[in-house]
C-alpha cells in the first residue's frame, strides 16, 4: 500500500506489505477502553446497504470465511452490485447525469492504516471501486477525478467502455423531453430539500477472521446531476470511513447535503467514546437536522466486536434496509426511524 511504498526497501510487495502492516498495528492497539487485542473482535462479519446487500454479502463472505482479508470481501461484494445490469443506481447503466452521462464516485478505505483510495466522477470504467483500491495501493494520492481518473484507470489495465444502456439512455432522453436543467441548479433552503429520487449507494464493510476492518462505497450519485459533481461516497468521512482500534460506518442518501457533516467520521469517533452503533448513527443523523436539515439518507455502522446499527432520516419506513452476515447465518434488517 501507498504508505508503505514510500519507506519500503525490504523487497516485499505490497500485498505483503498491507498484512505486515495490520500485524504491527494490531500488536500497537493499547489494551484499554475500546480498543481490543488481536483476539477480542466480531469478525468475521460483513454489511452491506440496500436490498442487493444479502446478495453483495453472499459473494463477500466466502472470501472472509476462507480466511480472506476484510477488504478483498468488500472489494468482491461491491463489484457483484456495479456489475449487476438491472441496478440503476450503482455502477454501469445507472442513471445519467443532466448531459446523459453516468459517472461513478467509489472509496475504499483499510482499518489498520487509515490507507484511502478514491475516485470521484469516474468516466467509462465500471468497476469503480476496483480502481479506488488500485488509487489506494498503487499511489501516493486518495483521490483521483474525471477523465484523469478515467486514464488512471486504462494504465491500470481496466477496460475503457460506455456506461450507457438502454435503459438509462430511455431515462435520461423521458427527462430531457420534459426538463431543460438539472433540478441541482436549484438550491433548496435548509429545511426545504427534496425528497431524493435517486438512491441506492453500496456501502460494505466487514472485519475479517484476523480483526482487520475494511469498508468501501459506490455509486452513481443522483438522478441528473450537474456534470463533474461528485457526492460524498468517495470522501473519506462522509460517504465511508473505518478504524481498526472501532468499526466501520458507510452512508446512504442526499450527499449533497449529508458530506457538510462528515457523518460516517462523527460515527466512529462517537463509538471511540462509548457510543453503540445504534446511538452513534441516531447522533450523527441528529448533528444534521438539529441544524434545520430536512433530508433522505441513512448511516450503518459496524463496530470491531461485531454489533452493528444503523439510522435513517426521511424516506419511507419500509424502504432502507441492510443486510448482515455472520457465522450466525444472514439477515436482512429493516430501519426504523
Ligand atoms: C450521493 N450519497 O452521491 C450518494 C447517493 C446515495 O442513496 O447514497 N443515494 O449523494
Amino acid at each position: 500500500m501507498k504508505a508503505l511504498k514510500q519507506t519500503s526497501s525490504t523487497g516485499m510487495n505490497r500485498r505483503e506489505f498491507a498484512l505486515a502492516a495490520t500485524a504491527t498495528a494490531l500488536a500497537a492497539l493499547p489494551l484499554n477502553g475500546l480498543a481490543a487485542t488481536k483476539d477480542e473482535h466480531g469478525g468475521p462479519v460483513i454489511i452491506t446497504t440496500w436490498d442487493f446487500g444479502p446478495g453483495a454479502n453472499d459473494v463477500g463472505w466466502p472470501v472472509l470465511q476462507s480466511g480472506g482479508l476484510a477488504i478483498d470481501a468488500v472489494e468482491a461484494a461491491i463489484n457483484h452490485v456495479e456489475l449487476l445490469p438491472d441496478e440503476f443506481y450503482v455502477g454501469f447503466g445507472g442513471v445519467p447525469n443532466e448531459i446523459g452521462e453516468t459517472t461513478l464516485d467509489a472509496m475504499m478505505m483499510w482499518g489498520p492504516t487509515h490507507d484511502v483510495g478514491a475516485v470521484g466522477c469516474l468516466k467509462r470504467i465500471k468497476r469503480a471501486v476496483s480502481v479506488a483500491r488500485k488509487v489506494m495501493e498503487e499511489t501516493q494520492h486518495s483521490l483521483l477525478v474525471g477523465d484523469d481518473a478515467t486514464r488512471f484507470a486504462v494504465r491500470m489495465g481496466f477496460e475503457e467502455t460506455s456506461l450507457t444502456n438502454l435503459r438509462s439512455q430511455k431515462f435520461w432522453e423521458a427527462w430531457v423531453a420534459k426538463n431543460k436543467e438539472s433540478s441541482a441548479w436549484d438550491p433548496e433552503p435548509i429545511g426545504e430539500q427534496r425528497p431524493l429520487e435517486g438512491h441506492d449507494t453500496v456501502g460494505t464493510m466487514a472485519v475479517d477472521a484476523q480483526g482487520n476492518i475494511g469498508v468501501g462505497c459506490s455509486t452513481n450519485g443522483r438522478n441528473f446531476k450537474l456534470p463533474g459533481r461528485v457526492g460524498d461516497s468517495p470522501i473519506a468521512g462522509a460517504g465511508a470511513y473505518c478504524d481498526n482500534e472501532v468499526g466501520a460506518a458507510v452512508a446512504t442518501g442526499n450527499g449533497d447535503v449529508m458530506m457538510r457533516f462528515l457523518p460516517t467520521y462523527h460515527t466512529i469517533e462517537l463509538m471511540r467514546a462509548g457510543a453503540t452503533p445504534a446511538e452513534a448513527t441516531q447522533a450523527a443523523i441528529k448533528r444534521i437536522t438539529d441544524k434545520g436539515y430536512s433530508f433522505d439518507g441513512g448511516l450503518v455502522a459496524l463496530a470491531r466486536n461485531g454489533e452493528h446499527g444503523a439510522s435513517k432520516q426521511g424516506w419511507e419506513n419500509n424502504k432502507f434496509r441492510y443486510a448482515v452476515r455472520n457465522g450466525s447465518g444472514s439477515q436482512h434488517i429493516l430501519v426504523k426511524p
